[in-house]
């Protein structure tokens, strides 16, 4: 999870507010928060929108939020800085006047579903409607189908498109989007080559609304505009109050439900999953018709927020192999398809479960994209001399009912929209981003590094390749020799993740064999196109280094003081143990292959600094790939620095540390659990004082294992601290929950375990006697068969 949500698990152990039973409109606030209040933020019910949007560390930053006077009140009860966002009655008045009347609902005499049978009408040899299914109220939810001849050819007979939007109900630019796609489609029709190719070579499949209940919702009124669920009654009392609803976006069956981070398991929350996967009529339709179809490309457009999402949404961080054909079509940040739009990892926003990309990719083998639309900020700052201002903007969804600036919007969208359907339909195959693409998607892209830890006998290397090549290879020279070559296989996947999102690309594997410590390594990869021809990727080279024969790696991270690694290469050698050792300030990030994957248990220590977010991710590709680990220091277990964020998602879900507190100056720790009958005196190591040291609730706590078996993690140690108070952690603070934290503390452990990892909230470096050190490394190692 992001920076500041480090306390999210006591998002849902709080109380609620009782939003099921408050029937109050939903008014949109500002909030000037600092990171640690995130956690108020979600318990209350608020969305992760913006929220994703990284709020400094150290400062407030202002948030959106949609919540009822009920909700709001609860926040300001626990000190958070609330002002409603209110637009004065005459700018309302000015803007209605300066408006269109561009949108509008979707059931009703000029509704969107009536503009799908008058154009399905209009264009009789070009469309068909389809319902793929009902809302919960009964509505239709219609689908356009857009080729030549769509009627008389069978569904799916040609590569088959979808276009979504508004899945979530405020979203108003999104269905705009593809009512404007669609008829731009039918009206380029024998005009336009390009238009004229895709409607003849492709289906073209419109879903205006994929929530057409919410969307009618919204319409009721201001008090109903902000209005994002489906209209699903949660508590049965037969009105829509603010605590009903589904997120459809959190409702599918692809890992929903993972954590309680990427969707709620709470009616009230504005991202409540529903009861189980694939509970709403809606996702099930939606489901059902790409099942039906088989979609090679989707795009479900939402809004608001210039962002052009791919990949996984569920885990930070997780790139995967399809990765390569997505980035072709969205681009980068310096070159975005959709101008303005910044294309990235789904996750980088926030973590999100139930979603429908995920589902669409995993379940139903479509590469789907989720572009988020303008907000009513940024196109309202566009002209200066039309009638909107960012000022009036009653909240980031209200799109500016201006047929100008909706016009401007939906055509900076149609080239994305455009190349997305000529892939899909490209000659060369659908792994082949057509012409129109940003980028091209290399054959190959080689996981490099420049050290190998091997044993002597071999080294696994991976590389991420185009599915369709045939005969893929590993081809590698060692110390300038012959050429060998290996049969490149696909890499079945870890524990946790891997082995998905492998539509077009996967991620192949073999190893080098033969290379002795000191031999320089060169490796390359090559195949054959489907058509015949040989492509090779560019080399890279590494040296196999000389190092101690063992299974045990000891990483000193950066800012662990060399001097400290005595205290752990000597407690495993009491234990019987060699142990290699990787300095991370010295020699960089462990490769997760090259290095890490050559022992079977690695203990991690950090001192001074916060561990290495390269670092932690090779980490967890080890611990994923079934390495054991032991991560021990005063900062183990919190947030690191990952890319663009700050990140406790491995302490987490790995180490099974909920969350954490610190814990000034314990004298002794006691083992527990897996570590029971140990305990050793602590105190101040040479350059590393022991004045914050860690303590932990276990993630099963807040994760019970019967739902969460993943999650599964114990408490394993205690610190003998006679009276002394726990000090918050200043990353976890809880607004002012100080109280509840104390009380919340005396569940804390100094160690927690899971099947595969110990975390101690201390090093080993403290820990003042050697024999003591040797008995808790070794408890440490029999706890996870390491
Ligand atoms: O939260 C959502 O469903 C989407 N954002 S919105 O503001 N339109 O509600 C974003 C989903 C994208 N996926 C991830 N961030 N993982
Ligand atoms: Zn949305």
């Amino acid at each position: 999870m992001i920076g500041g949500l480090a306390a999210a698990p006591f998002a849902q152990a709080g109380p609620a507010p009782d939003a099921g039973a408050d029937p109050g409109p939903i008014g949109v606030w500002t909030a000037e928060v600092t990171a640690a209040q995130v956690p108020l933020l979600l318990q209350a019910g608020a969305d992760g929108h913006e929220l994703g949007e990284r709020i400094p560390a150290d400062r407030t930053a202002p948030v959106e939020l949609h919540l009822t006077a009920r909700q709001a009140q609860a926040l300001r009860e626990r000190k958070v800085d609330l002002t409603e966002r209110r637009v004065p009655q005459r700018t309302q008045e000015r803007l209605k006047a300066a408006g269109d009347g561009v949108f509008r609902p979707y059931s009703g005499k000029k509704g969107l579903k009536q503009e799908i049978t008058d154009t399905a009408r209009a264009h009789p040899g070009l469309t068909k409607v389809v319902s793929i299914g009902k809302t919960v109220r009964g509505q239709d939810i219609l689908a356009l189908k857009v080729s030549r001849n769509a009627a008389k050819t069978d569904d799916g007979d040609k590569p088959a498109v979808l276009y979504a939007s508004n899945q979530h109900a405020r979203e108003w630019i999104t269905p705009e989007m593809t009512r404007r796609l669609m008829h731009h489609y039918l009206d380029g029709y024998g005009k336009d080559d390009r238009i004229t190719r895709l409607v003849d070579r492709t289906e073209l499949w419109f879903v205006l609304s994929a929530n057409p209940d919410g969307y009618d919702h919204t319409f009721q009124g201001p008090d109903t505009r902000l209005w994002r669920k489906n209209l699903r009654d949660n508590n049965g009392d037969g009105k829509i109050t603010a605590g009903d609803g589904v997120d459809l976006n959190r409702n599918f069956s692809h890992r929903w439900g993972y954590d309680n981070e990427g969707s709620s398991p709470r009616p009230a929350s504005e991202t409540y999953r529903g009861p189980a996967a694939s509970s709403e009529p809606e996702t099930r339709a939606m489901d059902g018709l790409q099942k039906r179809l088989h979609f090679r490309y989707a795009i479900n457009y939402h809004s608001a927020a210039e962002l052009l999402l791919y990949g996984v949404g569920w885990q930070v961080n997780t790139p995967t192999p399809d990765d390569v054909l997505y980035r072709a079509l969205a681009g980068t940040p310096e070159k975005s398809a959709i101008p303005g739009y910044r294309p990235q990892l789904s996750s980088e926003l926030y973590t999100t479960n139930g979603e429908a990309d995920g589902h669409a990719a995993n379940v139903n083998g479509t590469m789907m994209f989720t572009p988020e639309m303008s907000t009513c900020q940024t196109v309202s700052a566009l002209d200066p001399d039309d009638p909107w201002n960012p000022a009036d903007c009653r909240s980031g969804f209200t799109f500016p009912d201006d047929e100008k600036l909706i016009q401007q919007e939906f055509a900076k969208n149609v080239p994305f929209a455009l190349a997305v359907a000529e892939t899909a339909s490209h000659r060369a195959g659908p792994d082949r981003p057509a012409p129109s693409a940003v980028l091209p998607a290399p054959d190959f892209t080689p996981d490099t590094f420049t050290t190998s830890y091997a044993r002597g006998e071999e080294q696994q290397v991976a590389v991420t390749a185009r599915k369709s090549l045939r005969d893929k290879r590993l081809n590698y020279r060692v110390d300038g020799g012959r050429t060998h070559t290996e049969r490149l296989e696909a890499w079945e996947g870890g524990d946790r993740y891997g082995g998905e999102d492998n539509l077009h690309f996967d991620q192949y594997r073999a190893s080098v064999e033969g290379a002795d410590p000191g031999s320089t390594v060169q490796v390359w990869y090559t195949a054959r196109t489907r058509e015949g021809r040989r492509t090779a990727s560019e080399p890279f080279t590494y040296t196999v280094a000389k190092r101690p024969r063992t299974d045990t790696l000891v990483i000193a991270d950066e800012g662990a003081p060399a001097r400290q690694l005595a205290a752990y290469t000597e407690a495993l050698a009491a234990d019987g143990r060699r142990a290699a050792v990787w300095d991370v300030a010295a020699q960089g990030a462990p490769h997760a292959l090259g290095v890490l994957g050559n022992f079977t248990t690695v203990v991690w220590y950090s001192a001074a600094n916060r561990p290495g977010g390269d670092t932690l991710l090779a980490v967890r590709d080890f611990v994923n790939e079934g390495g054991k680990l032991i991560a021990a220091g005063t900062l183990a277990g919190g947030s690191a620095r990952v890319g663009r964020a700050d990140t406790d998602d491995f302490g987490q879900y790995y180490l099974g540390a909920g969350h954490r507190l610190s814990h000034p100056r314990p004298p002794r720790f006691h083992g527990t659990g897996a570590l029971a009958g140990t305990s050793v005196a602590l105190g101040d190591a040479p350059g590393v004082p022991l004045d914050t040291a860690g303590s932990f609730s276990s993630l099963s706590d807040d994760l019970p294992p019967e739902t969460f078996p993943h999650f599964r993690s114990a408490a394993a140690g205690d610190y003998a601290a006679p009276a002394s108070p726990v000090r918050a952690d200043p990353s976890v603070t809880l607004g002012d929950s100080g109280a509840s934290l104390s009380a919340a503390a005396a569940h804390f452990s100094a160690a927690v375990t899971t099947p595969d990892t110990v975390l101690l909230g201390f090093g080993l470096e403290h820990v003042r006697d050697a024999r003591e050190r040797a008995t808790l490394l070794g408890a440490a190692l029999r706890a996870i068969g390491g």
